[in-house]
């Protein structure tokens, strides 16, 4: 498939996981991808691994300035923006116990400050075009109240609800606002922390066993950001092997 010919896409936190795979399949479809994330060489690596069709900006997305950055930059180069992926998030594993207002901070500065600066930014420019998809990748924790992540489900919380408003703010200008939930995902970020010892209970709450990785996550991405899916926006996609029915 060659879904995005001539499109412009933004996709945040793709040195890893699930963005970096995002980035990769767009740009096989036929994109312009401006890969971001805080990871400058590790964003650079995946950038010139999918060659000519892709560029890496480093960028903080919880920081206005550096946001505001990133955008001229992308402007300057590819002259528009027509899809954005937030896939850019910090997946900690602190139970509540331990659980602080600092650390509280930190993510929910990322996930959902980097969410609306990234938004409010890029539905700028997708408005001069009266044409955009925004994809923001959520998470299924925040109907399975997911343990030791209590700051991460409500930010999520946040990418959710966020989106729904989002949508009805954008519907106007030809824009789609959507959100894919992935259970569990074996990405390196995953790998860093103890939920890398949760898969044999999440496989055990799914319909379709086995462990969920970035490709298995991305079709749904991928169809929520093409041109086809116009009459979806405001959504929530479960990509999670059925754990959680919604
Ligand atoms: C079910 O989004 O959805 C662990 C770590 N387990 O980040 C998640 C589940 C994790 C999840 C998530």
């Amino acid at each position: 498939m060659k879904r995005f010919e001539g499109r412009v896409a933004i996709v945040t936190g793709a040195a890893s996981g699930i963005g970096a795979e995002t980035a990769k399949r767009f740009a096989e479809e036929g994109a312009v991808v401006a890969c971001v994330d805080i990871d400058e060489s590790g964003v650079q690596g995946k950038a010139e691994a999918i060659g000519e069709s892709a560029y890496s900006i480093a960028c903080d997305i919880g920081d206005p300035k550096s946001v505001a950055a990133l955008h001229s930059t992308v402007l300057d180069k590819s002259g528009k923006i027509d899809i954005l992926v937030n896939a850019a998030a910090i997946v900690p594993f602190v139970p509540w116990a331990e659980l602080d207002f600092e650390e509280w901070r930190r993510v929910l500065r990322v996930n959902l400050d980097g969410l609306f600066l990234m938004c409010r930014a890029s539905s700028d420019a997708m408005r001069k075009n009266g044409y955009g998809r925004i994809v923001s990748v959520c998470s299924n924790s925040i109907f399975a109240g997911t343990p030791n992540m209590a700051h991460y489900v409500a930010s999520k919380g946040g990418v959710l609800t966020f989106s729904r408003a989002l949508a009805t703010e954008l519907g106007g200008d030809e824009i789609t606002v959507n959100c894919v939930c992935p259970g569990l995902t074996d990405t390196e970020g995953v790998q860093k922390t103890e939920h890398k010892n949760a898969f044999e209970f999440v496989e055990m709450l799914q319909a379709i066993k086995g462990r969920g990785t970035p490709p298995d996550i991305v079709p749904a991405i991928a169809f929520l950001a093409s041109e086809e899916a116009h009459w979806i926006t405001g959504q929530a996609l479960n990509a999670d092997a059925g754990m959680v029915r919604w």
